[in-house]
């Protein structure tokens, strides 16, 4: 288009900020509701000699307003004029609750901005780019793109695919096991890679576990890092059947950290006044007519209606397996601890070396004795 002819190259340092911001943007993923966590840095290259500096910073705000520019253009102000912008994301083109942050840019007298990732929301989607030109500010864009469109994946396939991003996380142990069915929670992965864990689920809107693993493990599915306590995210049991008692932990802290129980209309009454009692809120789901399992294509979709962005699935071979099945992995955490279950184990719907030849390993890391696999699983 032409747009393309009018943007200017990208460099020498431009990554390096464009790293720093999207590092930052890091900060708010999976506490800004609906809206991405993007993240502005505003540098100055005065070039007298000295190396380029940050002026100004913002990130997202939680629930997702203020937007990042603004928190930026703050910190910077007179400082911000003939400076660059680094977005992680297209500055957004629209009048919301505030004037458009591409017109906050022109306004202070930014003289290029870089971008990263593309905005598929339709109020923006090239608009923001198309305003700063209009504007006299000079625009780089998609540098680094792909790795910023890895901190706003569930934004994306919520646009994309009108359901959450999902996570599935699994323990194996080094025979391959998830655990022993009927034996209670097996201790696989070691306290690193649990902390990782837990900064993991930070990052989500939701945790989701089957019936089954809320059963057996009796589990509180929070964040428990110090300091991080109010970072626990949602709670999602799917549960068809309504087998979840009130006097179970996720039931008794619902009041503390949102839970949900997926499960049939037709599910006990009772029961399910009891939890409300407790707080726990219901979402409607409906059986495959043809497996006769949860239909999680139309669960996810009506998730996605309430606003949840992101899902990490952590819980039960059978959920991992119909989630896999379904294709609705986007990505796979597998840790693979060093402990042996042996024969009486439940076998993992997919093992690290099967991993490795379908999906995208992104990292690998050794945390104490497990080793952490992240794998991204577009076009399964
Ligand atoms: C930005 N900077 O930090 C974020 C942006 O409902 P609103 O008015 O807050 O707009 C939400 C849209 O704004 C969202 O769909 C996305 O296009 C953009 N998010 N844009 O310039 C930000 N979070
Ligand atoms: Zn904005």
């Amino acid at each position: 288009t032409s747009d393309v002819a009018n943007f200017v190259p990208e460099r020498p340092e431009d990554r390096h900020f464009m790293a720093a911001a999207i590092r930052y943007a890091m900060r708010n993923v999976g506490r800004t509701g609906t809206n991405p966590s993007v993240a502005t840095l505003i540098v100055r290259n005065d070039g007298d000699g000295r190396p380029p500096r940050i002026v100004g910073r913002g990130v997202t705000a939680l629930g997702g307003r203020p937007h990042a520019e603004a928190g930026a253009l703050a910190e910077a102000g007179d400082l911000a004029r003939g400076a660059t912008a680094y977005v992680t994301l297209e500055p957004c083109a629209h009048h919301g609750r505030t004037p458009p942050c591409a017109e906050a840019l022109v306004r202070a007298g930014v003289a290029r901005v870089v971008s990263a990732a593309a905005d598929p929301d339709p109020r923006v989607d090239g608009k923001g780019h198309r305003m700063l030109m209009d504007g006299g500010v000079a625009v780089t864009p998609r540098v680094m793109a792909v790795e910023a469109a890895r901190t706003i994946e569930g934004y994306l396939t919520r646009h994309r695919r009108g359901r959450p991003g999902v996570t599935l996380k699994m323990a194996l142990s080094r025979d391959g096991r998830i655990g022993i069915r009927g034996g209670g929670q097996v201790k696989i992965t070691g306290a690193v890679s649990d902390a990782q864990t837990h900064l993991v689920r930070a990052r989500h809107d939701a945790i989701l576990v089957g019936a089954g693993t809320a059963l057996e493990d009796d589990p509180r599915l929070d964040c428990r890092l110090p300091g991080m306590a109010d970072r626990s995210p949602a709670r999602i049991v799917l549960d068809p059947n309504l087998r979840t008692t009130p006097d179970m932990t996720v039931a008794r802290t619902a009041r503390a950290v949102p839970t949900m129980i997926a499960t049939y209309q037709t599910s006990d009454p009772e029961r399910r006044a009891a939890l409300a009692a407790e707080g726990v809120a219901f979402v409607a789901c409906v059986a495959d007519p043809d497996t006769g399992r949860v239909a999680l294509p139309e669960l996810l979709e009506d998730l996605a209606a309430t606003g949840i962005t992101s899902i990490l699935v952590e819980g039960g071979a059978n959920i991992a397996e119909s989630f896999l099945q379904a294709r609705l992995v986007d990505r796979l955490i597998l840790v693979q601890g060093a402990v042996e279950i042996g024969e009486e184990g439940v076998t993992a719907p997919v093992g690290v070396e099967a991993a490795r030849e379908r999906f995208a390993l992104l990292r690998q890391d050794v945390f104490g004795d497990d080793h952490w696999f992240d794998f991204a699983c577009e076009g399964v």
